[in-house]
């Protein structure tokens, strides 16, 4: 019989109850009338009288020790809901972390960095305020260049704007550093344009030139040709078409094979074949005069393109508000490597 009692003294101690019901499974199996405990008093009886009082006094206390473990347990399921004194199921997985996503802006302009970068390009930047000299003056604007009315560009006061182009950056670094030059100038724009689908009052460029001696046509063809298999597939053709920026001479318009339709015509490239995607040409030498730089030893090329243009090419996104929303059901869908 002391055998037993030790058994289910250690019972007793072991045990707990994470609900009413297995606590009244507890009582049942060894405080009810036909439980463990009251099996052990009717066995009583047949305890040697020499045991009698040892065993009794043991008995006893046997079930004083389950009538506490009873009402403690009982105590804590009515506080906590639970007797254990630890709440949480350690064995749940973890709660999911949500981690942001890249803004689809960021992700194009850090691949077209990336693609210029394995070429030697290296980057620079300057302010959004600018003055007249390094936004219009020095890039060859003439004094009655729409760019230059207040209903194309954002004045401050006097001699200064909101940037309306990252060419002002180039203007910086050429007064300060002798070729060969090298490097891209990505950044926020700005240009006083009613918002709609097609059109912002700020955007994103990146603009890139190279200046050294012998730079020639050749060169920015084959550079524009690498940036632009790189960039929306090798299997991608480019054409130069001709046109006019007040920087470059020549100046010309690249387009690429439609990557929707992969030439054959559709809504995107309107049923052509091809979509504009940048501006270049080689830099005037009346630009790299003023920026002194020799025009007599030096010639370079330049270019310059929208990202948000490039973006919307990329994902096939119509609408250009869609990037300054903020609205989380777009932002979502873009994952960077
Ligand atoms: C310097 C000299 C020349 C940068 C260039 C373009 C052509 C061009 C537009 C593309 C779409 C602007 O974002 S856009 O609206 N850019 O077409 N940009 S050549 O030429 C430079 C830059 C700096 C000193």
């Amino acid at each position: 019989m002391q055998e037993r009692i030790k058994e289910i003294l250690s019972e007793i101690e072991q045990f707990s109850a994470e609900s009413k019901e297995q606590l009244e499974g507890f009582r049942i199996k060894l405080l009810s009338k036909k439980g463990d405990i009251s099996q052990l008093f009717d066995d009583f009886k047949n305890v040697a009288p020499e045991l009698k009082r040892e065993v009794g006094q043991k008995l006893n206390e046997l079930k004083n020790r389950a009538q506490e473990k009873l009402n403690l347990l009982k105590e804590k399921l009515e506080e906590t809901g639970s007797a254990d004194k630890v709440l949480i199921d350690l064995t749940l997985p973890g709660e999911q972390v949500n981690i942001g996503t890249r803004h689809p802006i960021s992700i194009v302009r850090k691949r077209i960095i990336d693609i210029f970068s394995r070429i030697g390009f290296t980057l620079a930047d300057g302010p959004e305020v600018e003055d007249d000299w390094h936004n219009f003056t020095a890039l060859n604007f003439p004094e009655n260049h729409p760019a230059r009315d207040m209903q194309d560009t954002f004045f401050i006061t006097g001699d200064f704007a909101l940037r309306t182009h990252t060419s002002s950056v180039q203007v910086r670094v050429m007064e300060n550093k002798q070729p060969p030059l090298r490097l891209l100038a990505p950044g926020r724009v700005y240009r006083n344009e009613a918002i709609s689908a097609r059109a912002h009052c700020f955007f994103h460029q990146v603009e890139g030139f190279y200046i050294d001696t012998n730079v020639s046509f050749a060169d920015l063809k084959q550079t524009l040709l690498y940036f632009a298999k790189e960039m929306f597939g090798e299997e991608t053709k480019i054409r130069l078409r001709p046109s006019y920026f007040p920087f470059t001479e020549p100046s010309a318009e690249m387009d690429i094979s439609c990557n929707i339709c992969g030439g054959k015509g559709c809504n995107v490239c309107k049923y052509s074949g091809w979509v504009e995607i940048l501006g270049c040409g080689m830099v005037d030498p009346a630009v790299l005069d003023n920026c002194k730089i020799d025009s007599k030893k030096y010639t370079g090329f330049a270019f310059g393109m929208g990202i948000e243009r490039i973006t919307m090419l990329k994902y096939q996104i119509k609408d250009l508000r869609l990037f300054s929303e903020n609205d989380i059901r777009f932002l979502n869908q873009f994952r960077s490597e």
